[in-house]
């Protein structure tokens, strides 16, 4: 497979209702969308970079500049056999994980197209119904908070995550624990804490939390290790892996009990599926992360959380918490049993791209074509009103 033409776009989508983590609260969301084109066939990638450096160092501008500059010419008239070639091509590029994942994870789609099979099967994923999850952000007051959990536990979802941060945790969890019982719950610092705070994530032990998501610093794997003693409750890491080689030393140093796999942290889905697989070997188990992506990254999610180290619920739920109408028809929806169907309407990611839906939150693109060598064409168009 050689890819010819890759599309690079900048898309702006305002979320249904507001996100906020322990970094800040988000209204829309901007994000580069990747297609790829060879032998008449397309295949899209969504970049999970966010417009903030706040999650990851890496923004929606540096993952244009990286992949416009660097990434894009590096695969343009490449022959490749396989997709996982790609993640090896980039590799004098340093970090940017999320801007390779991006064009990464369209050539799988493509390659998936190209042979007339589903993403999942090309994954080594199953093809069955994923378990799904909610994670809901911080409220205005816990009364908020008491309101969204019951509405997700209506829809079905198998667990609740909830966003902490110092000043919001413990009262957050004791009033859920409360007024819902035992459901599944566990909660996500965004690494707000220091180590200093063990006392107050102590205090969470006695909750019964399927587990503590990134409670420090994205470096601070040691100090996680040194946590995780002192706790009942499994830490799961997310920002802190950033490759399988860290991946391996967090383990182990016994620094988490359960890993979450997000495409777009690893550099896309050769290295997720090589976390996957290193992580079954440790008996680790593995969910899948999300982004608040747009039913085409969110297709992508699905097809991998098919993979047999998947055992817990992921942060892939239904397109109508974030987007309406989302890029994709028909939306991703969640069944009563807390379960989300595989999209099959075709191969590859199986979703069906609404182009106008595409065109109507464009702020930029721009075209990159074997044919004249470098970018053929780039129009930058004012925000949609
Ligand atoms: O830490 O998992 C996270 C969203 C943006 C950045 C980081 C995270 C999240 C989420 C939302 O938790 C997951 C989702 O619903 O897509
Ligand atoms: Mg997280």
């Amino acid at each position: 497979m050689k890819i010819e033409r890759v599309e690079l776009r900048l898309l702006r989508l305002p979320l249904v209702r507001f996100f906020e983590t322990s970094f800040g609260r988000s209204y829309d969301r901007t994000f580069v969308l990747v297609r790829a084109e060879a032998g008449g066939v397309v295949g899209y990638g969504e970049c999970v970079a966010d417009q903030t450096p706040f999650y990851s160092p890496e923004t929606t501008e540096t993952s244009w500049h990286i992949l416009s500059r660097f990434l894009v010419p590096r695969v343009l008239g490449l022959e490749i056999a396989h997709p996982r070639e790609i993640y090896p091509a980039l590799s004098d590029v340093r970090g940017h994980n999320m801007a390779k994942a991006g064009l990464e994870m369209a050539a799988w789609d493509l390659y998936a197209r190209l042979r007339g099979e589903p993403l999942w099967r090309v994954l080594g994923g199953n093809g069955q119904p994923i378990a799904s999850g909610v994670s809901i952000g911080i409220q205005d007051s816990l009364d908020d908070l008491a309101e969204r959990v019951e509405k997700e536990l209506a829809a079905g979802y198998r667990r609740i995550k909830i966003k902490v941060k110092p000043g919001w945790d413990r009262e957050a969890v004791e009033m859920i624990r409360r007024r819902f019982g035992p459901v599944p719950l566990m909660v996500d610092a965004n690494a707000a804490y220091v180590p200093g705070d063990a006392p107050r994530l102590k205090a969470l032990d006695g909750f019964d939390l399927m587990m503590i998501e990134q409670p420090l610093d994205e470096d601070d794997v040691r100090d996680h290790a040194a946590l995780q003693a002192q706790l009942r409750t499994p830490i799961c890491l997310d920002e802190s892996i950033k490759s399988v080689h860290i991946a391996e030393e967090a383990i182990a140093m016994r620094a988490c009990r359960i890993i979450n796999v997000k495409p777009g942290r690893m550099g896309g889905f050769r290295e997720s599926i090589a976390l996957h697989d290193l992580c079954a070997a440790h008996g680790i188990p593995v969910w899948h992360g999300g982004m608040l992506e747009s039913g085409i990254g969110r297709a992508h999610n699905i097809h991998l959380s098919t993979l047999p180290n998947f055992t817990l619920p992921g942060d892939v739920a239904a397109s109508r918490r974030y987007y309406v109408p989302d890029l994709i028809e028909p939306p991703i929806e969640v069944r009563s049993d807390g379960t989300i169907a595989v999209p099959g309407e075709g191969p590859g990611i199986g979703v069906t791209i609404v182009p106008e839906r595409v065109e109507q939150a464009t702020e930029r693109l721009l075209v990159c074509d074997t044919a004249a060598g470098a970018v053929v064409s780039s129009r930058a168009t004012e925000p949609a009103p």
